[in-house]
């Protein structure tokens, strides 16, 4: 048996209930098979795939807090730290129901590979709890965050691990997990990225995941002899990264005309109004019917559906596996001609598969959205020298970094004679750094 299905085995033998996490080194084997088998019996000898999807270590905590009524709820908190060989742990919180231990640790996973394809000195983690903050007060989100905090506070700082948002978290919870954090540990450091302003954090960061996934998709585009301008977009999702993404699309000329949330989606044929739609989702923390409700344009439609609209280019940025088959299909028919991936995993591996297979350009996230987090190392680096950066020295620094990945993937696809083949040149590309490092740091 060849040493990636020995290691595929016993990942699936081990964590046989976390569908998500299989899912996520699935691919990610499969894409490095060439890579391991021009040096198995070394990689074998050196166990590196086992070290590689076996975390350094997941921590799992219990979080009490007390609601509006008085009454003690209890959620589960997480924190995987998966890999440092190339820098400090580095990697967001979700906070929603669904996240359980199998859920973190896939986005850890991906995470190892998205942060060395940033060319940053930043290793891979991932946390959250299952915590609902949508219907919260800010008071009982306060609650939860400082409880949260209480206890991930023993295992975090600026030069161990530094998480940051994702979804479900964003800058009121940063906020409040930081000032737990500074009163508990009595430090003033960058512990946490996606900062507000006036405490340490860095212009841009709202934008950079959103905004990079278009400096990404311009950049494969004009690659592969088209133009991003007056092309139509269909976005999925409505929070930070499609909202930056459907702005950033409309500053390149092109035309974003949907987007979705938990309960339903909008088709906007007109174009989505990207302050109404900040207004409705940032403000009032409202759902998108409200967005009918105020643009005589747009349509509400209840469910899902986003990928049935006739489009150049698709951006799925809501959650994991949200990109079916059926939808590559029709997105395939309907002539989409490019998908890039600003969620984490949203596409299935069957519906990546049938994209590849037909012929439509697929960049996954751990490329694509990596402006985020290159730009949270960008906010870790301002901290460290106690200096803000302007906006336009963030934006051009992410937009390289963003340009850097597309062409660093394109090669490693190529130098293995998968052209065009940008899984595969992610995950080859982002690998060889940490195989790198790790081989050179003994075992550990
Ligand atoms: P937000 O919480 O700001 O927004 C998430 C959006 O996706 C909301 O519109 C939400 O709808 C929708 N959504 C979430 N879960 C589901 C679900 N199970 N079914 C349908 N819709 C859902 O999160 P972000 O925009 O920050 O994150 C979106 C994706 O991008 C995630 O995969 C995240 O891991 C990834 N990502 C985020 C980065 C960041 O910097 N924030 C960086 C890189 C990747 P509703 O409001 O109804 O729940
Ligand atoms: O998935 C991701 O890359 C993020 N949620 C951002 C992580 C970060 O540390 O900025």
């Amino acid at each position: 048996m060849s040493y990636v299905d020995e290691v595929l085995e016993r990942v699936k033998t081990k964590n046989a209930s976390e569908p998500e996490f299989l899912q996520a080194v699935d691919e990610v084997l499969e894409s490095l098979r060439p890579v391991i088998e021009a040096n198995e019996e070394k990689y074998r000898k050196e166990a590196l795939l086992e070290r590689l999807t076996e975390p350094d270590r997941q921590i799992k905590f219990r979080v009490p807090w007390v609601d509006d009524k008085g009454q003690v709820q209890v959620n589960t908190g997480y924190r995987v730290q998966f890999n440092n060989a190339i820098g400090p742990y580095k990697g967001g919180l979700r906070l929603h129901p669904s996240v359980n231990i199998g859920i973190i640790k896939f986005l850890g996973f991906e995470q190892i590979f998205k942060n060395s394809l940033t060319g940053l000195p930043i290793g891979g983690g991932k946390g959250g709890s299952d915590f609902d903050p949508k219907g919260k007060s800010d008071r009982e989100v306060m609650a939860f965050c400082q409880s949260f905090m209480t206890e991930l506070c023993k295992y975090i700082g600026a030069d161990v691990d530094v998480p940051a948002g994702d979804i479900g978290t964003g800058a009121r919870e940063i906020g409040y997990m930081f000032g737990q954090y500074k009163k508990i540990k009595g430090t003033y450091e960058g512990v946490l990225t996606g900062k507000g302003l006036s405490y340490g954090g860095s212009l841009a960061r709202t934008e950079a995941t959103g905004y990079g996934l278009l400096y990404m998709t311009e950049e494969l585009l004009k690659c592969n002899g088209s133009d991003i301008k007056d092309k139509v977009i269909a976005v999925s999702g409505a929070g930070n990264v499609a909202i930056y993404a459907i702005q950033k699309a409309q500053q390149l000329g092109a035309k974003p005309v949907t987007c979705s949330d938990s309960t339903g989606w909008i088709y906007d044929p007109e174009g989505i109004d990207v302050e109404l739609l900040k207004e409705v989702k940032e403000v009032k923390r409202a759902r998108l019917t409200e967005y009918a409700a105020a643009r005589p344009s747009a349509q509400y439609h209840e469910g899902r559906g986003v990928w049935s609209v006739k489009c150049d280019i698709a951006l799925p940025c809501a959650t994991q596996n949200e990109l079916h088959l059926a939808d590559a299909k029709m997105l395939a028919t309907n002539g989409c001609m490019a998908v890039c991936e600003g969620a984490n995993m949203p596409t299935t591996e069957e519906a990546t598969k049938y994209l590849q297979n037909n012929n439509v350009l697929f960049v996954p996230g751990k490329a694509a959205n990596a402006g985020g987090v290159a730009t949270s190392a960008l906010e870790m680096s301002q901290n460290s020298e106690r200096l803000s950066w302007t906006f336009e020295e963030v934006d051009s620094k992410l937009k390289d970094i963003m340009v850097n990945i597309y062409h660093n993937i394109d090669d490693a696809a190529k130098r293995y004679g998968k052209d065009g083949d940008y899984v595969a040149g992610a995950n080859i590309a982002g690998f060889e750094k940490v195989a790198d490092a790790m081989l050179a740091q003994g075992v550990c």
